[in-house]
C-alpha cells in the first residue's frame, strides 16, 4: 500500500500496531535459540553430533516453519489492514451529505432584516445566510408559484417543463390552469435516487392535484402537505372549499396554522432520519408568507406593540414572516439537536418576490410577484455547508436560478446530470470559485385572467442588459441593471440596437423551442 495515497494519519498508525506486535510475539510466542557447545569428541562425540545435527535440523525446520508463519501473520495483517484502509476510504468517498431546501412562498427581496427590513424582524433566517453563503443575485424562475417549482423539480425553465402557469383548482366559470407538469422527464427526487437518498416534501406542493401528478407519483418518497396552490385559511386549509392536506395519498386533517404544521412535521421527519444510513432530500415548502395574510394573533399584537405606527396591513405580513422565522429557527435548532446539521448542505430561497399589494417590501428592487420587474423574480438566498461553504461568505453578482439547484445538488450526491438540461451546477461558486455570467436567462408566464387573456410575457437577460414586460399587451423595454438596478431609466431600442437585438432574437428562439412541450392536460 503506498504510503501518501490515503490517509498518512491510519497508515501510520497501523505499522506502529505491526511493530508491537511482532516484538510482543518474539518475547512471547517464539522459542528462543539454543546454546549449543561443540567442544568433545569420539562415539560419545559422533553421538552427540548426530544429535546435534538433529537438533540443528529441527531448529532449521523450526526456523522455517516460524518464518512461514510470520509471513502468514504478516499477510494476514496486511489484508485486515488494506480491507480496513478500503472500508475508510469508501466510506469518506459514499458520506454524502444530506439536502434540506427551504422555498418560502412570495417573500419580498427587502422583506429579512438582513436584506434591510427595518419593522420586521428576522434572526433564524438572518443567522443562516451569516452562517453560509449569501447570494444577492438569485433569481427565481418566474414571478408565480407552479412554475418556479416545476423548474425546481425537473431543473428545466417552466415552459420546457409544461408548466408556463399556474396549475390551480378547477372553477366552472373559466379554465384556471395554465400548466401541466410533464411526466417524461427525471425529477430532482428519481435522480437523487440513483445516489441513494430518501426523498419528502413537506408543506406545498402546487404542482398537481391527482395522478400521476402528486409528490409520491413523480418521486417523493413521503408527502405530508397539501396539493393545492393555496389555503383560504392558514387554519382552514381549504382551496374553493376543497380539502388538499395529505399525508403520502391519505386525505388528513390536522389542526393548527399552516406554517407551525410544516415546521412540526419537519421536526419529526429529522428526529426520524438521525439514525438512518442513507441520506435524505428533504423540501420544505411553506405556503407563508402567501396570503391570506393571517399570522397567529399574539405575533401580529407582539408586532403591533413593538412597531408604533405601523399600518394594519404591513403588520399582518411582518407578523407572518416573523411566525415563518421562528419555524425556520425551529428546524434549524433540530437539525443541529440531531446532530445532523453538519451534515446537511440546506438551501433557503423564495419562490418569487413578495407581493406589493399586500405591504410586500421588495426595496431596493422595482415591482413585485407577477411582474418581470427585478422585485418580481429576485429572491434573497443562501447555502449553508459547514466545512464546505466559507461562513459570512458573499456572491453579489454572481447569477443562479431555481432551475440551477437540480444539477448542483445532484453533482453534490455524486451523480451529475448527463441528460439535456437548462439548469447549470453552481456548485463551484459554492466552494468560492469564479463562474462566468454569460449564459442568457429567460422567464416566462403564461395567464388567463383579465390582465393577461390567456398569453405569455417573458423578460431576457444576457450579461447586465435586460428585456421585458409585464403584460402581454405592452412593448418591450430594456435596461442596464448595472448603471440601473432599480430599472428606473428604460434604454430605447435606437440607443443599443446590437444589444436589444441580442436580446430579443434569444428570446425568440426560446420561445420557439419551448413550443416543443405542450402544456395542457390530455384530459382537462
Ligand atoms: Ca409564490
Amino acid at each position: 500500500m503506498p504510503r501518501g495515497v490515503l490517509c498518512d494519519r491510519s497508515t501510520e498508525e497501523s505499522d506502529m500496531g505491526f511493530a508491537l506486535f511482532f516484538e510482543a510475539g518474539n518475547k512471547v510466542g517464539y522459542p528462543a535459540r539454543p546454546h549449543i557447545n561443540w567442544s568433545g569428541n569420539g562415539g560419545i562425540n559422533k553421538q552427540k553430533r548426530e544429535k546435534e545435527k538433529d537438533e540443528k535440523k529441527r531448529l532449521h525446520e523450526l526456523s522455517k516453519a516460524t518464518k512461514h508463519d510470520k509471513t502468514i501473520v504478516m499477510k494476514f495483517f496486511s489484508c485486515l489492514f488494506a480491507l480496513a484502509v478500503l472500508a475508510i476510504a469508501s466510506s469518506a468517498a459514499e458520506k454524502k451529505p444530506n439536502f434540506l431546501v427551504i422555498m418560502v412562498d412570495d417573500l419580498g427581496y427587502g422583506d429579512l432584516s438582513c436584506y434591510g427590513a427595518t419593522d420586521l424582524k428576522s434572526p433564524h433566517i438572518d443567522a443562516l445566510f451569516s452562517e453560509g453563503m449569501r447570494f444577492d443575485s438569485f433569481y427565481a424562475n418566474c414571478p408565480v408559484c407552479s412554475p418556479t417549482r416545476a423548474s425546481f423539480v425537473t431543473g428545466l425553465y417552466p415552459d420546457n417543463a409544461g408548466v408556463p402557469g399556474v396549475i390551480r383548482t378547477p372553477l366552472p366559470e373559466r379554465p384556471t390552469s395554465w400548466g401541466n407538469l410533464r411526466n417524461d422527464v427525471v425529477t430532482l427526487p428519481t435522480h437523487l435516487k440513483k445516489a441513494g437518498y430518501d426523498s419528502a416534501l413537506i408543506g406545498k406542493w402546487h404542482l398537481g392535484m391527482e395522478k400521476p401528478d402528486r409528490p409520491t407519483d413523480v418521486g417523493f418518497d413521503f408527502f405530508h402537505g397539501f396539493l393545492g396552490d393555496m389555503m383560504d385559511d392558514y387554519y382552514e386549509h381549504l382551496r374553493h372549499g376543497k380539502h388538499y392536506m395529505r399525508k403520502n395519498e391519505e386525505a388528513i386533517h390536522p389542526e393548527g396554522h399552516a406554517t407551525d404544521l410544516f415546521t412540526d412535521w419537519t421536526v419529526d421527519y429529522l428526529k426520524e432520519r438521525k439514525d438512518k444510513d442513507t441520506p435524505f432530500f428533504l423540501f420544505l415548502a411553506y405556503n407563508a408568507p402567501h396570503t391570506p395574510i393571517q399570522p397567529p394573533e399574539d405575533w401580529l399584537a407582539k408586532v403591533k406593540e413593538r412597531e408604533k405606527g405601523i399600518d394594519d396591513k404591513r403588520a399582518g405580513l411582518v407578523a407572518l414572516i416573523e411566525h415563518l422565522d421562528y419555524g425556520v429557527g425551529k428546524v434549524v435548532d433540530s437539525l443541529k439537536a440531531e446532530g445532523i446539521w453538519e451534515d446537511t448542505v440546506v438551501i433557503f430561497t423564495s419562490d418569487n418576490g413578495g407581493q406589493s399589494n399586500v405591504g410586500a417590501r421588495n426595496l431596493p428592487l422595482n415591482g413585485g410577484k407577477q411582474q418581470m420587474w427585478e422585485g418580481g423574480i429576485r429572491v434573497g438566498t443562501c447555502v449553508t455547508w459547514p466545512g464546505v461553504i466559507e461562513p459570512g461568505s458573499l456572491q453579489k453578482n454572481h447569477i443562479s436560478m431555481t432551475m440551477d439547484i437540480y444539477p448542483t445538488l445532484a453533482e453534490i450526491a455524486g451523480v451529475p446530470v448527463d441528460f439535456d438540461m437548462d439548469g447549470r451546477s453552481f456548485l463551484p461558486a459554492l466552494k468560492g470559485e469564479k463562474m462566468k455570467n454569460d449564459r442568457p436567462l429567460f422567464w416566462v408566464r403564461l395567464e388567463g385572467n383579465m390582465a393577461y387573456g390567456g398569453l405569455h410575457y417573458h423578460a431576457a437577460r444576457i450579461g447586465d442588459w435586460k428585456l421585458l414586460r409585464n403584460t402581454p399587451f405592452e412593448p418591450y423595454q430594456m435596461f442596464n441593471l448595472a448603471n440601473d438596478p432599480g430599472e428606473q431609466k428604460p434604454i430605447p431600442r435606437q440607443k443599443a440596437p446590437q444589444k436589444y437585438n441580442e436580446l430579443f432574437n434569444s428570446l425568440m428562439n426560446h420561445i420557439n423551442l419551448s413550443g416543443r412541450y405542450k402544456w395542457q392536460r390530455e384530459n382537462p
